[in-house]
């Protein structure tokens, strides 16, 4: 069997605007629901926020350069919405442009491929306040009049995007257990919320179809998924892990790649889950040129017993269990991340190869991948071995699947470097690149060397 991945597979890294950019006051940015999340009391440990985080917005010639001594093929970013227009719906403003536009040819100039996703969470918050945020239809045009901006601005330059980042994470933490700002709870909004965010993404995937066709860019959507497998082989576990699987990434990736929400999740929501009209159903089928996949973890589904107790948190089912009807438990013989995520690489594999089954064979980018460790000072974080060998365990996982016919085209590491980790603030730290946050220096750790190695050799070394 062959040892390489294919030819031209774009080895990059990750970031999102909250967790890097800093600078939350500069430049014509106004607060996003996440500076208000960060300001309510008990959301975000120790009350850390996003005002100086990486301090990218400074910074980012000095991060772009170390992203080229790695040897970085593409850098995966997100852009601020409340930057390019701070009340979510007027004109562009021109700083936040000017910005983008400076790290956009930075990265050109050092030979990086800009991936720019459009919404990593950070939603403007006169959008949230003055029309409830995803749980209005009218957010679809004005996440349409965001792209546009964006596609018009920059899509000379970018020509891959990415338009939603993880709806499953804005509407089941979001508006479901308030784990992620808005914070709200509640057991139907997450349903509401993923509709129009669905919608909106189709919008903006057909509006760069139409109007910047001649850009000759590529644009998709992002989910994330952690992978299931049955805990017996009863067919009821079997279907339990398989009803999992469908909540989790199908109620999202159907929607795009069939039509609409799979069929067990209409039997058991009933009228809670919205419908797509016959013309939505249209904008909404084929809205992405690829598959974009976000994986970090595993669990064991099975049907629950009588009694059982279950576990309603941001792990696993993100609480809506009745819903449906699925025991989440773990291998004791898996090991943990400093998030608690069980390290699973062969659930890597499986759910390539589910989602190649599933939508017909797509091309599939994974745009995240990667795993915290706890490094309590600067000497573990750069002998960060257990990083590495999550990567390396994960992209051999890739190419077991590529080797079994999965069309995957590349895959990015999270992250670029350490940064805020939502509600877990700074306490947790994913990057590959340490971050010392009193002085802001970046210095690689022994994972980033390990994988700038796997780049130059397109993962022989895997
Ligand atoms: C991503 O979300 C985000 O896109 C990124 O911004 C973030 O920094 C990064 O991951 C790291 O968190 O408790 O075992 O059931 C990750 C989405 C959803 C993945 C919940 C892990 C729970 C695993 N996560 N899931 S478990």
């Amino acid at each position: 069997m062959s040892k390489e991945f294919p030819k031209n597979f774009v080895w990059g890294s990750a970031t999102a605007s909250y967790q890097i950019e800093g600078a939350s006051r500069e430049g014509g940015r106004a607060p996003s629901i996440w500076d208000a999340f960060c300001d309510t009391p008990g959301k975000v440990e120790e009350g850390h926020n996003g005002d100086v985080a990486c301090d990218h917005y400074h910074r980012f010639e000095e991060d772009v350069k170390m992203m080229q001594s790695l040897g970085l093929k593409a850098y995966r970013f997100s852009i601020a919405w409340p930057r390019i227009q701070p009340d979510g719906k007027g004109e562009a403003n021109q700083q936040a442009i000017d910005f983008y536009n400076r790290l956009i040819d930075c990265l050109l100039e050092h030979g990086i491929e800009p991936w720019v996703t459009l919404y990593h969470w950070d939603l403007p918050l006169s959008l949230q306040i003055e029309h409830d945020g995803w749980l209005n239809k009218d957010m679809v045009k004005y996440f349409e009049k965001y792209a546009r901006i964006c596609f018009e601005a920059f899509g000379d330059r970018v020509k891959n995007w990415i338009t939603l980042n993880e709806p499953w994470c804005s509407a089941v933490l979001g508006y479901g257990i308030g784990a992620h700002a808005p914070g709200r709870v509640s057991a139907d909004e997450p349903y509401i919320a993923a509709h129009h965010l669905l919608l909106s993404h189709a919008r903006a995937y057909r509006i760069y179809k139409t109007e910047f066709a001649h850009q000759g860019g590529t644009i998709g959507i992002t989910n994330n998924c952690d992978f299931r497998y049955p805990l017996t082989d009863s067919t009821e576990d079997r279907a339990a892990a398989e009803r999992s699987l469908e909540f989790f990434l199908a109620w999202f990736a159907d929607p795009v790649w069939k039509g609409d929400y799979p069929q067990v999740m209409r039997q058991r929501l009933g009228e809670r889950l919205p419908q797509f009209s016959p013309d939505e159903r249209k904008e909404i089928l084929g809205s992405s040129d690829f598959f974009g996949l976000n994986h970090y973890s595993t669990m064991m589904a099975s049907e629950p017993k009588e009694g059982q107790e279950q576990v309603s948190d941001i792990a696993g089912n993100g609480g809506m269990i009745d819903d449906q009807n699925v025991h989440l438990s773990n291998d004791p013989a898996w090991q943990k991340t400093h998030m608690g995520w069980n390290i699973v690489p062969e659930g890597c594999r499986d759910l390539l190869k589910w989602i190649d089954q599933r939508y017909d064979h797509p091309i599939i980018y994974i745009t995240e991948n990667g795993c915290a460790c706890d490094e309590p000072d600067k000497e573990s974080a750069l002998n960060d071995v257990m990083r590495k060998d999550f990567y390396e365990s994960y992209l051999r996982g890739s190419r077991n699947a590529i080797e079994q016919g999965v069309d995957l085209r590349g895959y990015f590491a999270w992250s670029l470097m350490d940064n805020f980790e939502w509600s877990f603030g700074y306490k947790r730290r994913f990057g590959m690149c340490y971050v010392d946050y009193e002085s802001l220096e970046r210095t690689p750790k022994s994972s980033a060397l390990w994988f700038a190695e796997a780049i130059k050799q397109n993962g022989e070394n895997i």
